[in-house]
């Protein structure tokens, strides 16, 4: 503690600091959770262990109070909020790897959810890894996802929902895309915390991606598939 009673990050070692970066989190003490962030990344932390361990653990603990009941949405969007901050910090940090060029993805979460953490995860993650995202935002209707395959001819469109009444949505698109005959001309990929790989096949999708270092991965052994197809055409 400082002399007018404030807690000094700098104070802490990595461990109180991680749970430090976790209860403020919970607090939606955006500004508690930047400085945090800095310092973690002034001690030689990898930006990638920072967002797992502090951000995207913190927001896990949230969500589980959520889920529960001890917390509601005001608090959650606060939380949010900060999250969105560390992120922001971590954001260059994550994309300027000097990766070679791998293709290019439109992804957006799906007609009637506006969640976009993990969707905004995924962009940068990808972007890191190479990959130029079009990120289409939240609440996409299927009109919004043809219109920028149409605009951008991506290699890959990835979706994104975390509620179980919006993850349907994605087989309406993929739908879509079959009736316009142009389903088997892109890598489809979903995530969301309440998909698996079983409801991705179900729904007619490439694959399903836990998290974003699976979808950079997958994204990733797709292409290379794509690439090799294309040689032996
Ligand atoms: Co929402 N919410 N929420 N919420 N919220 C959940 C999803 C919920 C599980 C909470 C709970 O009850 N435990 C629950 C859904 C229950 C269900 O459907 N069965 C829920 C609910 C009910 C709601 C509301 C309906 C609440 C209400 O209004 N009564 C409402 C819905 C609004 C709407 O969308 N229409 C709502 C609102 C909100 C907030 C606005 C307050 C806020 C969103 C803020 C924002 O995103 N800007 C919010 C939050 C923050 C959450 C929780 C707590 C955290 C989500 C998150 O950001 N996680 C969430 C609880 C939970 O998920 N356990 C919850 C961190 C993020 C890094 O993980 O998003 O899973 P995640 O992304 C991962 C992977 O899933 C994957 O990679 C990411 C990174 O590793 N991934 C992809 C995600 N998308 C991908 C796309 C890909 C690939 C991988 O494409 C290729």
């Amino acid at each position: 503690m400082s002399d007018d009673g404030e807690l000094d990050l700098n104070s802490l070692n990595d461990e109180e600091l991680v749970q430090q970066v976790h209860d403020d989190l919970y607090d939606g003490l955006k500004e508690e959770v930047e400085a945090a962030v800095h310092i973690l990344l002034g001690r030689g932390w990898a930006p990638y262990k920072v967002l797992t361990e502090a951000l995207v653990e913190g927001m896990r603990i949230v969500g589980v109070d959520f889920r529960d009941g001890i917390l509601f949405v005001p608090e959650v969007l606060l939380a949010a909020n900060s999250m969105k901050a560390g992120m922001f910090i971590l954001r260059p940090l994550l994309i300027a790897t000097g990766a070679p060029r791998q293709g290019k993805m439109v992804i957006g979460t799906v007609k009637g959810d506006i969640h976009d953490i993990g969707k905004n995860l995924v962009g940068m993650m990808m972007e890191g890894a190479g990959f130029e995202v079009i990120d289409l935002g939240i609440n996409n209707p299927v009109e919004k996802y043809l219109g920028a395959i149409e605009e951008h001819k991506p290699d890959i469109l990835g979706m994104s929902a975390l509620l179980t009444t919006t993850m349907p949505y994605m087989k309406v698109v993929i739908d879509t895309m079959k009736e316009k005959g142009m389903r088997d001309d892109y890598i489809v990929l979903v995530g969301g915390a309440p998909l698996n790989e079983e409801f991705a096949k179900a729904v007619g999708a490439d694959a399903y991606c836990r998290d974003a270092a699976v979808a950079v991965e997958t994204a990733k052994s797709f292409m290379a598939r794509k690439h090799n197809q294309m040689a032996s055409n």
